[in-house]
């Protein structure tokens, strides 16, 4: 295949239409007796399960695997420090009388690691011919919500920041602007930033000082909230990174990372890294970090990309950077500034903007609702639409806070819990919002599930399960208000966000 078929196949991709009935969830996989297309109250699967069983077991199953993707990072950062977490962590974590809440319904994890079992049996509760209650499952997919939050974002957040240091306010430079002709480029790309960190330390060193490293997604996004490493791209862009023809190599760890990167690197002189044992890709060179070799690997990166040089070709780079200010957390927030503007009523809330970017969702209008948003409503922003933000000169520390990467949605969730505190008030009794525009992944869908439990309104704005004509969007708007005090809803225009937010 030529260099210019394959770059055309890419660019192609999208024109796969996605297939509406299982973008509902309506398609049933989940036996060999299907794939069973439940569109309707009028029919169901082969078994029998009917319209709104079936697509909250996808619900459910959507939400374990974003759940298993946290809690697989933060169960690495375990690892990597020979470190544990407390068997009572979610109980000092959370809002006591949230504990009590989740306690009363039955969905906190109690047992150490007992939430590894919890992620397994609600592939067990939704494998065929077992749990037939929707509600039932929804509330799973809620526990899950929970785990993927604390065993999660949490424990993977808290982790990082002991290890690596927490972030400070630090500006930074961002787009793919930021890849230099005359310096040997490393991109890191994923979301477990160990061998990022370790590669962040040895360019510090006056003998690397050809070395121009950068980041791309959430590792990207986490090693310039506390460093102030340049990020040239999110996950739309990361094929662009290398399409540049100057990227010596890319350097992945896991999540989010398009297996389309093998096919481009092949098209340029890229050396493609892989470096998680999740995580491996064909056509590329494996280089396994742990705890002991780190340092060995990334110096090894900086060998293997110095030399590679010599193969670049002709570059096409982008001029396109933008200043951003980041590396705000739960311990550097202006708390009693916020306060004191919600006190005066010159500023309403807080909306955090969290998640992806996802292609098929047409984001300048979002983007423009957000920044008319903005003087009301102080962004907190986080992930892959972060980077649109700052892209359009938004992450300026004043009305638009950059806290980092998606597991970092756990600083969002303590600025919540903080300010509540200070006010003397609930969460769910707060104008607090999470808006994910456009999700790509399971992991965004769980995340949303987290905040539901947390108390806090979710919005999405691309129509998948919850938007189906069954009663799981009923219960997500209507039920979860019960327990929770909160709801999970669609909104797919983004002129209609302001009504929604009045209601
Ligand atoms: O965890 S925002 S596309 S990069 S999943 Fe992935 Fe979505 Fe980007 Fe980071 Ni988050």
């Amino acid at each position: 295949m030529t260099k210019r078929v394959k770059i055309k196949l890419l660019k192609e991709r999208l024109a796969l239409q996605p297939c509406p009935i299982g973008l509902e969830g309506k398609c049933c996989k989940n036996c060999l007796m299907g794939p069973c297309r439940v569109c309707s109250y009028k029919v169901s699967g082969v078994c029998g399960a009917d319209m709104d069983l079936v697509v909250a077991r996808n619900i459910l199953r959507f939400v374990a695997g974003g759940a298993s993707a946290h809690v697989g990072h933060a169960f690495r950062m375990l690892n990597f420090l020979n470190s544990k977490y407390s068997d009572n962590y979610i109980k000092q974590k959370a809002p006591p009388y949230l504990y009590k809440l989740w306690n009363k319904l039955g969905i906190v994890p109690k047992i150490h690691f007992e939430h590894f079992k919890d992620i397994s049996e609600a592939l067990h509760a939704s494998t065929m011919g077992v749990d037939a209650d929707y509600v039932d499952i929804l509330k799973l997919a809620m526990k899950l919500g929970i785990i993927d939050g604390y065993y999660g974002m949490y424990l993977a957040t808290e982790l990082e920041d002991k290890k690596f240091g927490k972030p400070r306010i630090i500006r930074g430079k961002l787009n793919l602007g930021v890849i230099k002709k005359d310096k040997v480029n490393i991109a890191v790309h994923g979301h477990y930033p160990v061998i990022a960190e370790t590669l962040v330390a040895e360019c510090k060193k006056k003998e690397n000082s050809d070395i121009n490293l950068i980041g791309v997604c959430c590792t990207g996004a986490s090693i310039l909230a506390k460093h102030g490493i340049p990020l040239a791209a999110n996950f739309l862009l990361q094929e662009d990174v290398i399409s540049t023809g100057a990227i010596e190599a890319m350097v992945v760890d896991m999540q989010c990372i398009m297996p389309s990167l093998a096919d481009l690197c092949e098209c340029y002189h890229t050396k493609l890294i892989t470096t998680n044992e999740l995580c491996r890709i064909s056509n590329s060179t494996y280089l396994p970090v742990d705890r002991k070799n780190a340092y060995q690997i990334a110096k090894k990166i900086i060998k293997i990309a110095r030399e590679n040089l010599k193969k670049r070709k002709s570059v096409n780079l982008s001029s396109e950077v933008r200043e951003v200010v980041s590396g705000f957390s739960e311990h550097n927030f202006p708390y009693d500034w916020v306060i004191r503007m919600m006190r005066k009523k010159e500023v309403k809330g807080i909306i955090a903007v969290i998640g992806c970017v996802n292609p098929r969702v047409e984001l300048d209008s979002w983007i423009d609702v957000y920044k008319k948003l903005s003087k009301d409503y102080i962004i907190l922003t986080t992930g892959c639409i972060a980077f649109e933000f700052g892209k359009r000169g938004l992450l300026d520390g004043k009305r638009f806070f950059h806290l980092g990467s998606c597991v970092n949605n756990s600083r969002t969730a303590e600025i919540f819990k903080i300010i509540s505190e200070k006010v003397g008030k609930q969460i769910n009794a707060m104008e607090f919002i999470v808006s994910c525009p456009a999700p790509i992944t399971e992991k965004a869908v769980a995340i949303g599930f987290f905040f539901a439990a947390y108390g806090v309104d979710v919005h999405f704005g691309y129509p998948f399960m919850l938007a189906s004509d069954t009663k799981i969007s009923h219960f997500l708007i209507h039920l979860l208000r019960d327990d929770f005090k909160s709801r999970i809803y669609l909104e797919t225009n983004p002129s209609k966000i302001f009504k929604i937010l009045e209601s």
